[in-house]
């Protein structure tokens, strides 16, 4: 049997971390693209599998995607980079609909380019911010988009496009709608890391509060760990389809919190932890996410395997035990 290759854009992300770890698992020859030149030491690089063979591009470039393509001769791609911090797409709105919208554009047409439309399977990163103010609640896949940042426009953007070359070409791509999904390797900027890096120096004594926006903002949150199967699972079906990734249960900002002193053994009440930070406060938000993955369930057989108390607790121990380490 022939080897089996993939290419992971944005492999130094969240996702590209767990994504790498089951390829690897499953005997994957995987090539990993970073933009940039990376820090030896960064940790996002240390943490990587050492078999991920590291080339670079960028989503901004063509004729780096086509070269990265065209060396790797990847079966499979998965297109997780982006600019994916939504709060940064209203103070970047161009940075972001050039990476996270046009890139993907870029990245169907390098396929197309080196003629690989027939043999290449694509997955494409889309968001659960597509559907923005909520048109229909829970979200499914026939659920109209109504995007409310930089970020979910560009996300759109992207998404319909693999709709239409796989219409007009019959290029693979599937599109996974995936809803926020966390943990140990989540960014620091995003709400869920925060709150968990926070509550683990609160509850060592290094700080005694925590910054945060909107407290009332409600989210399907669920593991990275259970979301990159179902990314796989994707690429595996005979048919290209768009599938939503998500637990179906929702937990307000204010929750997280109050789950996440719970796991830290400190009395779970907010007002004592939190100080309101308006800066957080985004010019449109996007107010309650809950997803339907019916289909992910009846079609790729996929469900979540972790719930949110232990998604926080998965979260809140890590960043004790960094910390702690911190400290010596
Ligand atoms: P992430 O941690 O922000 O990773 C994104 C990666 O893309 C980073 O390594 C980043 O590198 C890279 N990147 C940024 N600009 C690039 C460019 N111009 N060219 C090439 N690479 C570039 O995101 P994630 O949480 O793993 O999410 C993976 C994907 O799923 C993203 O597309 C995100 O928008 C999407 N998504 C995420 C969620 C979620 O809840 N996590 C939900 C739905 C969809 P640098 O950091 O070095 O710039
Ligand atoms: O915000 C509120 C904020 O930045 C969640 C990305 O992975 O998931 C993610 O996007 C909520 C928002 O994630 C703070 O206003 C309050 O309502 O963690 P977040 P996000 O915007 O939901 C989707 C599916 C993606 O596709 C994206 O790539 O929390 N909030 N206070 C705050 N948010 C942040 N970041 N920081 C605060 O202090």
């Amino acid at each position: 049997m022939s080897e089996k290759v993939a290419l992971i854009t944005g492999v130094l992300g969240q996702d590209g971390k767990h994504l790498s770890d089951l390829l690897i698992s499953k005997d994957y020859k995987v090539y990993g693209m970073v933009h940039k030149k990376i820090n030896p030491n960064d940790v996002r690089l240390t943490r990587l599998d050492p078999a991920v063979q590291l080339v670079e591009g960028d989503l901004t470039d063509t004729g780096s995607l086509v070269r990265v393509i065209d060396s790797a001769r990847p079966s499979e791609i998965y297109n997780l980079a982006a600019q994916s911090f939504v709060g940064s797409s209203f103070s970047q709105p161009e940075l972001t609909c050039e990476v996270t919208g046009l890139g993907v554009l870029r990245m169907l047409e390098s396929i197309r380019m080196l003629k690989l439309d027939s043999s290449v399977k694509f997955y494409q990163a889309s968001s659960s911010e597509m559907f923005g103010k909520v048109l229909e609640v829970p979200q499914k896949e026939s659920t109209p988009f109504y995007p409310r940042s930089p970020y979910g426009v560009a996300k759109s953007f992207g998404h319909q496009l693999c709709v239409n070359y796989r219409e007009s070409y019959g290029i693979f791509a599937s599109c996974g709608i995936l809803f926020n999904h966390e943990g140990p390797y989540r960014g620091y900027e995003f709400v869920t890391r925060k709150i968990s890096r926070a509550v683990a120096r609160i509850s060592l004594g290094i700080q005694d509060h925590v910054e945060l926006g909107n407290l009332d903002s409600r989210r399907d949150w669920g593991y990275a760990g259970d979301y990159v199967e179902a990314m796989w699972l994707m690429l595996q079906q005979e048919k290209p389809d768009d599938f939503v990734i998500s637990t179906g249960e929702v937990t307000s900002v204010r929750e997280f919190l109050q789950l996440a002193l719970e796991s830290a053994s400190l009395e779970p009440d907010v007002e004592r932890y939190y100080i309101f930070d308006s800066k957080m406060v985004r010019p449109a938000e996007v107010d309650l996410l809950q997803g339907d993955s019916t289909k992910a369930y009846r079609v790729l057989n996929w469900k979540p395997k972790t719930s949110i108390r232990e998604l926080v607790e998965i979260m809140v121990q890590n960043d004790l035990a960094i910390e702690k380490r911190s400290l010596v």
